[in-house]
C-alpha cells in the first residue's frame, strides 16, 4: 500500500485587459504584503472555476464575463506534506470597477513594470507564459516557505 497526499486545491485569477494585468496587494493572511492574483482556496463541493469567479468577487470586487483556465501549478513546501494545486485563470472581461477589500488592494500594471521582487518566486517563471496566451504547467519546491529551490515547467495543449 503506497500512502498518497491529495493536494490542496486553489485558485489564482488574473485580469489580463488591453495589455495590462491586475494584481492585488495582499494585506493580510498567508503571502501577505506579496504583489499576486486574486483567488484562495476551492471550498467543499465547489468547482475550481465557481471558486475563481467567488475569489475574483470577494477580494477585487469585480465579476468575470470570460474567463480561461491557463495553467496548473504544484507546489510543495519542505515543512509540509500537502502540496498544494493552484489553477490559474485569465479573466479577458469584467464587470464593475476594481477595489480594495480586507484582503487584498488592486493595482494594474503594465507587463514591463511587474514588481518580481514584490512576489512569490516562482511567478517570473511561468507569468512570460501567461502573458504570452500560453497554457502551461509547473512544479515548484519551497524551502522555508518561500526559497525556491527547484521547478519544473512545460506549455501544454489542455489542462
Ligand atoms: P488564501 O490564503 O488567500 O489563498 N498562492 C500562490 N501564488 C503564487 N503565485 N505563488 C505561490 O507560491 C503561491 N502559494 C499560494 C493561491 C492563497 C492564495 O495564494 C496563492 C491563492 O490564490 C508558493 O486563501
Amino acid at each position: 500500500i503506497v500512502p498518497t497526499v491529495t493536494p490542496k486545491l486553489f485558485t489564482l485569477v488574473i485580469p489580463h485587459i488591453n495589455g495590462k494585468l491586475l494584481l492585488g496587494k495582499k494585506l493580510r493572511g498567508f503571502g501577505q504584503g506579496y504583489f499576486n492574483g486574486f483567488g484562495g482556496k476551492v471550498e467543499a463541493g465547489e468547482t475550481v472555476e465557481a471558486c475563481a469567479r467567488r475569489e475574483l468577487e470577494e477580494e477585487a470586487c469585480i465579476q468575470s464575463t470570460s474567463m480561461q483556465h491557463r495553467g496548473m501549478l504544484t507546489f510543495c513546501f519542505h515543512d509540509n506534506p500537502q502540496p498544494w494545486q493552484v489553477h490559474v485563470f485569465c479573466v479577458a472581461a469584467f464587470r464593475g470597477e476594481p477595489g480594495v477589500t480586507d484582503e487584498m488592494e488592486p493595482l494594474w500594471f503594465s507587463p514591463d513594470s511587474i514588481p518580481f521582487d514584490q512576489m512569490w518566486a516562482d511567478d517570473r517563471y511561468w507569468m512570460p507564459l501567461f502573458l504570452a496566451g500560453k497554457t502551461f504547467e509547473g512544479t515548484f519546491h519551497f524551502q522555508d516557505t518561500h526559497t525556491l529551490v527547484e521547478h519544473t515547467l512545460r506549455e501544454v495543449d489542455l489542462l
